[in-house]
């Protein structure tokens, strides 16, 4: 062979390994997959909005109303929606998500089609209008306005029957009529099956797929509010997913694709699907405190700023919006405790955000690695890209390298415990890393689906941040002593008389099955003669695992027996901690 044809094979070896690799980077399919609409690209840049959650519960202290609470309870002595728009403006969030109706079925608005509502409350003599109110104030702030519509409704008689989808209809049509623009509609999935219904007291399930006739609701609501993006944990597809869970955080791989058939499980919520053949972008909702509704015990358990920082690189730093949510305390304004906080967070994005190093550095772009050279050695923590979503999610996977001291080194993200987390960017991603003094950064992209289009890069130093609520670690417990009678049935004892009248519960972390969502509890003082202390439910136990408090008239016992009436699932009831007072 000659020196000529010898050349000629090695070129075409080279050709042939190029396009391999970008075989390999690309897929098999050269298409980036579905693309986002107009409404979800809007909504995606509003990146921070509200939730509110105010109803009954305020006033009973409870998560899920049972939907027989007596309307009069509600009559705030100094309810001003416009504190609420005015904090949450300041609080960064660019629109404001309402309970209009919660699961008690009490709607804040004077609906035409029930009783159950703030016409019936001693509140402006029933004539006040809260979802009114709102709309007005966050107009007057420049805030956009959704509402929260519960389906799942324990106060109505025909809930579980047909008429009372129309009801819920007719009810939607109110809100997306009378109140202007509406940015988004809720449709909690949650059903606990059991409540108050017109007096039936009873327990009624529905089926989650059809039950609801949502295409039909669609329908409507693409008629009356064509800007309106539609939230729903049931079966239809909305335009935007849960993320499968309320702790404030989706996935670091979050893919804002979906199956436009099928069901949606935990890993598909907090993941989004890579093949997906629809755009369903994740939303990550979490409370300020940990509860959704106000209770006087959580007012010194405000969620600290290091944790409302990690939310933030978890939800809007991983390709997802932030609903925040502030409960509204039973005066009718956010507590301080909650806007003191809430603007403190919105200042240290600001603080984190605000000088762009990359700004300042010559960043050069070759295939696909981008090269950063601050010229000398520079701090910074913090990596943040954007691809154009308009033209689909591209990127799969990338890494992160800086030079320091003349040695390349390997940046992961360190939020995430396997791997260095460095997976899908979309809207905006944010890598957290340990302080690097380095003079280049260096990003690659190694693996997509079409040919990336990144439309920002930044580089920051933010200031270390340590936490501001320091957990000891220790077990509430751990001084009780605690023995199971049976799988369901926990007992403590003592060896003296005590009076008590709290009992807290804080469910198993790790796992969703022996959560106890139903129970009773009993006192003795003989082990023979029980007296029971309190029966109920802990309501969204299992989306929102958090301490339960059971408050009852003061007792003396030597011992008290926990009772599961229900676990959400297994057959052992499961604890993390237990409080007695
Ligand atoms: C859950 C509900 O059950 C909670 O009460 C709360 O409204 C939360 C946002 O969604 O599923």
């Amino acid at each position: 062979m000659s020196l000529h044809s010898n050349k000629f094979i090695a070129l075409a070896l080279v050709c042939l390994m190029a396009i391999s690799a970008n075989a390999q980077k690309t897929g098999s399919k050269s298409t980036a997959g579905p693309l986002p609409n107009a409404n979800q690209l809007r909504w995606q840049d509003m990146e921070m909005y509200a939730f509110i959650h105010y109803s009954l519960n305020t006033y009973t202290d409870q998560e899920w109303g049972f939907g027989n609470e007596d309307p009069k309870l509600f009559n705030p002595s100094q309810l001003d929606c416009r504190q609420w728009a005015r904090v949450c403006k300041q609080a960064g969030m660019r629109g404001i998500i309402f309970t209009a109706k919660h699961h008690c079925g009490f709607c804040m608005w004077p609906s035409k089609y029930t009783e159950y509502s703030v016409k019936n409350s001693p509140w402006k003599d029933g004539k006040g209008d809260v979802v009114r109110e709102l709309a007005d104030a966050c107009r007057e702030e420049g805030l956009e306005f959704a509402v929260y519509l519960s389906p799942w409704d324990r106060n109505h008689p025909e809930y579980g029957r047909h008429a009372y989808v129309e009801y819920f209809r007719n009810q939607l049509r109110e809100l997306l009529t009378n109140y202007g623009e509406i940015f988004e509609v809720w449709f909690d999935g949650a059903n606990g099956g059991d409540g108050w219904y017109g007096g039936a007291n009873e327990t009624r399930k529905i089926d989650r797929t059809t039950y609801y006739e949502w295409p039909e609701t669609y329908k409507m609501i693409r008629q009356l509010q064509p800007k309106c993006l539609i939230w729903n944990d049931g079966s239809d597809r909305g335009d935007l997913r849960w993320v499968g869970t309320e702790a404030g955080n989706v996935g670091e791989t979050n893919w804002s694709l979906l199956y436009r058939d099928g069901d949606v499980p935990y890993q598909m919520l907090h993941y989004g699907v890579e093949d997906g053949n629809v755009w369903c972008p994740g939303e990550t909702n979490t409370s300020i405190r940990p509860g959704w509704f106000y209770h006087d015990a959580e007012n010194e358990h405000v969620k600290s700023l290091s944790k409302l920082m990690d939310t933030y690189y978890k939800s809007v730093g991983r390709n997802s919006t932030l609903l925040l949510n502030f409960p509204i305390a039973p005066n009718g304004r956010i507590h301080p405790n909650d806007s003191l906080r809430g603007i403190a967070f919105k200042q240290m994005i600001d603080e984190v955000f605000k000088d762009n190093l990359a700004d300042k550095a010559k960043t050069t772009h070759k295939g696909d690695v981008y090269t950063i050279d601050f010229k000398r050695p520079t701090a910074f923590n913090r990596f943040l890209a954007e691809e154009d979503i308009a033209k689909g999610q591209r990127v799969r996977k990338f890494s992160l390298e800086a030079l320091v001291d003349g040695k390349w080194q390997p940046l992961k993200d360190e939020l995430v415990d396997n791997g260095d987390g460095l997976t899908t960017i979309g809207h905006r991603r944010i890598i957290c890393f340990p302080t690097v003094k380095a003079t280049k950064l260096r990003f690659t992209i190694n693996s997509y689906k079409l040919e990336p289009i990144i439309k920002k890069i930044g580089v920051y130093l933010a200031p270390e941040l340590t936490a501001d609520i320091p957990n000891s670690g220790e077990k509430k417990s751990s001084g009780l002593h605690i023995f199971f009678g049976s799988p369901q049935q926990m007992f403590i004892d003592w060896d003296a008389e005590q009076t008590i009248s709290t009992f807290r519960y804080l469910p198993p972390q790790d796992t969703k099955d022996g959560i106890v969502t139903h129970y009773t509890l009993w006192g003795s003082t003989d082990w023979n003669n029980w007296q029971k202390l309190a029966t109920g439910e802990f309501s969204n136990i299992v989306n929102n695992p958090i301490w339960q408090t059971i408050k009852f008239p003061e007792a003396k016992v030597r011992v008290l027996r926990f009772e599961a009436d229900r676990l959400n699932g297994g057959t052992r009831m499961g604890y993390g901690d237990i409080e007695i007072k």
